[in-house]
């Protein structure tokens, strides 16, 4: 038993100074997802064509946390390709624009499309309301509530406003996802290990 506490001990120690992660980052087509991810990795805002396949970049926006961050294409026709990279995955950002008040229930299938496929388990998510620069731009509670959040239970989650084109808001989503990815990893390998030593 001892032996066992000192083992998760040092897991957690390694853990806690450098964490790796498999980030995606979907949402439908227009969202913001590609401007997102070259204000984080360049802080430029970039001119975006739409993603058919898919952008890769690594990232460490927070100290002590790598995040690979996939930025999957959204347009319907690519969009059941997503579930390929949802096997790997360590968490979702799952991007809306506030702004698209029609789409936000279509918003809403496809997010609980990709909740419920199996590899995505417990995998926590952080939901950006991007383009809160937009006049007409829907409030945090419109859109958590557009989307169900409150129905979701065995998984942390979090919302957070953003402008992708200026990055407001943009440091505090890695921050909130750096945070539920290190609990989710932790408790993986720390249940992975007692599962071990059953
Ligand atoms: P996607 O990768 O999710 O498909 P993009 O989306 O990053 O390609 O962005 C789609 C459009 O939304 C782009 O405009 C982009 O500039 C714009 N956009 C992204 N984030 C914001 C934001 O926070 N505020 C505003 N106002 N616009 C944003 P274009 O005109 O190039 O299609
Ligand atoms: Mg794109």
């Amino acid at each position: 038993m001892g032996q066992l506490i000192s083992k998760l001990n040092t897991l957690v120690s390694g853990l806690s100074r450098s964490v790796a992660a498999n980030i995606v980052m979907l949402g439908l087509d227009a969202s913001g997802k590609t401007t997102i991810l070259y204000k984080i990795k360049l802080n430029e805002t970039v001119k975006t064509i739409p993603t058919v396949g898919f952008n890769v970049e690594t990232v460490g926006p927070i100290k002590g946390i790598n995040f690979t961050v996939w930025d999957i294409g959204g347009q319907e026709k690519i969009r059941r390709l997503w579930q390929h990279y949802l096997k790997s995955a360590d968490g979702l950002i799952y991007v809306v624009d506030s702004n698209d008040k029609d789409r936000l229930c279509k918003a809403r299938e496809e997010l609980y499309g990709i909740l419920n496929n199996e590899n995505m388990r417990s995998v926590p998510v952080v939901v950006i309301a991007n383009k809160q620069d937009l006049p007409d731009a829907m409030d945090l509670s419109t859109v958590a509530d557009g989307l169900d959040l409150n129905r979701i239970k065995q998984r942390q989650w979090k919302i957070q406003g953003a402008c992708a084109k200026t990055g407001d808001g943009l440091f505090e989503s890695m921050k909130a996802m750096s945070d539920l990815v290190k609990s989710y990893i932790n408790k993986s390998l720390l249940e992975e290990k007692r599962d071990q030593y059953k």
